[in-house]
This record gives structure tokens, sequence and C-alpha cells, in this order.
């Protein structure tokens, strides 16, 4: 193994992040998992079900549908996943999107986080649910996993590269994936053409604590780092629907009204980006 440099939050601004997912409890994010026991941190694809409309808990069921659809369709872009492979979840949150992974490649996943308590929770849920052999979760900064050179098959970031530098990450994502390997990226990112960030934009990354970046920065860090898109997916329409579905719920958080905004008025896509490490 590697060594890990400490510590593992780095900066003021990291440890504003890590406090804020530590102290997290919030409904919109809780009642959804509590759905089937997958706990997510992302958001959702597809149209809604209108006649959940007016039951709480339907409501709340569908919304989990539309987020677990989502990081199917991440994992659709792995490509060829052998059991004997080991992937990585950069940002991973409560575990989700891993365990999903898990489930279906039959592989181990390493998921890293900045937040001690997401860390926890997510191996509680390993143990629950009898695979923490396969599937652990680290304390560690996906910008320095500490990981061997060339360990990783594939790894993703789901929502989660507004927290940190593109050309960093990349960078270690380089160095974690050999030649061949896969990084997929569900991300929100605002839109060059229409220039800066918008209003909307500046809202969410104020609400969250993030720097969402432009499109742009994307696919540079991408280029100079030896990652080559084979697939880039706009999902905007295809979010919406969950955003109008969230909009009406009783978990609503505030941030549905700038997500539509920004959305509908083109400063900000819902991207999907599959590369290849060449
Ligand atoms: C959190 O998901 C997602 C982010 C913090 C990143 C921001 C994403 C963008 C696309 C800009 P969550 O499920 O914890 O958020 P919420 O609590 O709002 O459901
Ligand atoms: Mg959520």
């Amino acid at each position: 193994m590697a060594k890990i440099a400490e510590p593992v939050l780095r900066n003021d601004y990291q440890r504003s992040i890590a406090a804020y997912w530590n102290a997290e409890r919030d409904p919109v994010n809780i009642r959804l998992g509590e759905v089937d026991g997958l706990y997510h941190h992302h958001y959702g694809i597809g149209g809604y079900d209108a006649s959940v409309l007016g039951d709480d808990q339907a409501m709340i069921a569908e919304m989990h549908r539309l987020e677990t659809a989502q990081a199917e369709v991440l994992l659709d872009h792995l490509g060829d996943i052998r059991p004997g492979n080991s992937l990585m979840d950069a940002g991973s949150g409560r575990g989700g999107t891993s365990f999903m992974a898990n489930l279906r490649f039959g592989c181990e996943v390493d998921g890293v986080s900045i937040s001690e308590q997401q860390v926890g929770f997510a191996n509680e849920q390993a143990r629950q649910r009898g695979v923490s052999d396969k599937v652990r979760f680290h304390f560690r900064n996906m910008l320095d996993t500490g990981f061997e050179t060339g360990a990783k098959r594939a790894i993703w970031t789901n929502e989660t590269t507004m927290y940190v530098d593109l050309q960093q990450l990349y960078a270690e994502f380089a160095r974690l994936i050999p030649i061949g390997g896969r990084y997929v990226c569900i991300t929100g990112c605002y839109n060059d053409v229409t220039g800066g960030r918008s209003r909307a934009v500046s809202q969410i990354d104020q609400h969250y604590i993030c720097n969402i970046h432009p499109r742009s920065a994307y696919f540079k860090a991408l280029a100079d780092n030896g990652f080559v898109p084979i697939n880039v997916v706009d999902l905007t329409a295809a979010t919406i629907p969950y955003w109008e579905l969230r909009a009406q719920s009783s978990v609503a958080t505030g941030i549905e009204d700038p997500f539509l905004t920004a959305y509908k008025e083109g400063s900000f896509h819902y991207l999907l980006i599959a590369a290849d490490r060449i």
C-alpha cells in the first residue's frame, strides 16, 4: 500500500466540507435510503409516475427509484468489469453506488470520503449486507488516495468533482487506472456558451459549499491527464422530472428552484462523461 499523505484534510476548505457532511442527516437522503437500504448522495433521472403525487411515502419511493436509475446508468458506462477487478468510488458518501457496483459485477470496490461519519455509516452498511470483504470505505482524500499505482480497473465520481481541482483529481486517477481502464463521471457543470456562473449556479455552489466547474474544464483536465472520452451524455432533460417531483415533496430542501432554473435557462448541464485511460 502506498503511503497516504497526512493529514487527510489538507486545508480549511476541505475541513469545512467534511464538517458539512459529518453533520448531514437530511431526510431527503435518509428517508429515501430507508426505502431499500441503498443510501444515495446524487440526484435522479427518468420520468416519474404521476400517480404518486399526494402520497408522501410513494413520492419518497419514486424519488429513490429515480436516484437508483441514475446510478445504474453510471455503472452501464464502466465497460467490461470482471469479478477480479478492483474499482474505486471517489466521494463515496453513504455507499449506494458502491454497493450497486458490487452487486452487478461481483468485484471489489473501495470508496473514499473525507467525511468520517459517511465512511463509518457506509462500512456499517457493508457489514449489514455481508459484503465487508469486498466493499470497503476509507477516510481518505480522493486527490491522494494512497492506493497502489495501476490498482483500479475503473473509477467513478458520482456528483463529487465540484469539490476538487480537476487537474489534481485526474492526475491521481491517471496514476491509479492502467492504460485501457475507464473513468466515469456524472456531474453538474456550468455552460461555457452562456458565459460564467449564473445566479442559479452560484446559489447551488453556496448551498453545498462547492465550486461548480465549467463544462470545458472537464475535457481539458481529462485530455491533459491521458483520458479520452468515449461517451458524453447530456442528462439534463432526464433529470428535470426528478427536480419537479422533489419540489413537490415533503423533503424538498429549498435548492430545487435554483436547479430547475439553471437547467431550464441553459446555464447548467447534468452531464455523464465516460473516458478511457490511454
Ligand atoms: C449531493 O447529493 C450532491 C452534491 C453535494 C453535489 C452538488 C451536485 C451538483 C450536480 C452541483 P445529496 O443527495 O447529498 O444532495 P441533497 O441532500 O440535496 O439530496
Ligand atoms: Mg440527495
